[in-house]
């Protein structure tokens, strides 16, 4: 296992990220609501096991990543990869929060272990996958691929995983399959926005995402176990997440707990929730505008610093058309965007 580290220097002091800029922002009002709150409460016994460090309370720690084992690649020419450190720790993981640090913040304590994963429907075999079962059994391979928020913001991230496609052939599905339905956990005792439709933001939860099968059995769409050479961190989808690197991020489900194959083309979280917004495809592309943004360039989160904050051209199908631009002959892409 080897894992080619491209970026050894991290941003020096004076070359702050937006991202940097937004953390420190944000944990300053964080210490500014702790100092109102210690103040508020220094009548309080437990104010002096905090400030100690012998609170009862354990603190909320990272939880451990696990090294895994899989066949390595070269990053592809003309890509770098963005720093483990920003892919980590700006987010969209709705279950935890809206705020790009809230998965960070508040999925540390996620329970992964064990994890089924359950495959059913249209499907001569039905059966349940113990998740970190597969990780060791499943040849893994990295992919590193461009990822591409529908938010305008795009990272390159080296995924650890297996196809989707051959993973799903073991169930072998029937002839009726026609699109994969994907589930995420629901546990509102450990998800938080599944508590709060607010902290949620309105999604119907479970979340939910849906792939046509020659999607799905596409070779590039890969059920991801490990970024940066390790296991998944929870706010990245831990234990298992879909990546489909032509579409926008929001169809990459996260902590996946099933898989339906069906005959219908099933509902997806952001479609129900704004549908004019948010298509069932969701294929990246520069000339179909988000009703309220642009989407012919974006913002890519890599090694640089505030100075060097780069836009960059969106491409067609997040630059993967010659692979799967196939798929959509004949299509509107307008219509069925
Ligand atoms: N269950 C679930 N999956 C999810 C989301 C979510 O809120 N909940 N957000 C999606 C969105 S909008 C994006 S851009 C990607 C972000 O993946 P990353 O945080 O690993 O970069 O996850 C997608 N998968
Ligand atoms: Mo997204």
């Amino acid at each position: 296992m080897l894992i080619k580290k491209r970026f050894a220097s991290e941003p020096s002091e004076a070359r702050v990220t937006p991202e940097d800029v937004y953390l420190n922002r944000r944990r300053f009002l964080q210490i500014s609501a702790l100092g109102t709150g210690l103040a508020a409460s220094s009548a309080h016994a437990g104010l002096f096991d905090f400030l100690s460090g012998d609170s009862d309370e354990p603190a909320a720690k990272p939880s451990e990543r696990k090294p895994l084992d899989f066949r390595s690649t070269q990053t592809p020419e003309g890509l770098t990869l963005t720093p483990e450190s920003k892919a980590t720790s700006y987010n969209n993981f709705y279950e935890f929060g809206t705020d790009k640090t809230d998965p960070m913040n508040n999925s540390q304590q996620l329970d992964i272990e064990p994890w089924t994963l359950s495959v059913e429907g249209e499907v001569e075999k039905p059966g349940k996958v113990d998740v970190w079962e597969l990780m060791n059994s499943a040849q893994l391979e990295e992919r590193i691929y461009r990822m591409r928020c529908v938010e305008a913001w795009s990272m390159v991230i080296p995924w650890v995983g297996l196809e989707l496609g051959s993973f799903l052939k073991r169930f072998a599905p029937t002839s009726r399959a026609r699109y994969v339905a994907f589930e995420t956990l629901y546990d509102p005792d450990q998800m938080p926005g599944q508590r709060n439709r607010f902290v949620g933001g309105g999604i119907d939860y479970p979340y939910v995402e849906g792939l046509r099968m020659d999607e799905a059995m596409h070779p590039l769409t890969l059920l991801s176990v490990g970024i940066y050479g390790k296991t998944l961190p929870p706010q990245n989808g831990a234990p298992i997440r879909l990546v489909v690197p032509w579409k926008y991020g929001f169809k990459g489900i996260k902590s996946i707990v099933r898989i339906r194959l069906v005959e219908e083309m099933p509902p997806t979280s952001w479609n129900r929730l704004a549908a004019q917004e948010y298509g069932f495809y969701a294929n990246v592309n520069p000339e179909v505008d988000h009703p309220r943004w642009s989407q012919a360039s974006e913002r890519f989160i890599g090694p640089g610093g505030f100075f060097d904050v780069t836009r960059q051209p969106t491409l067609p199908f997040n630059g993967y058309g010659d692979e799967v631009a196939s798929l959509y002959r004949n299509m509107d892409l307008r219509k069925y965007y």
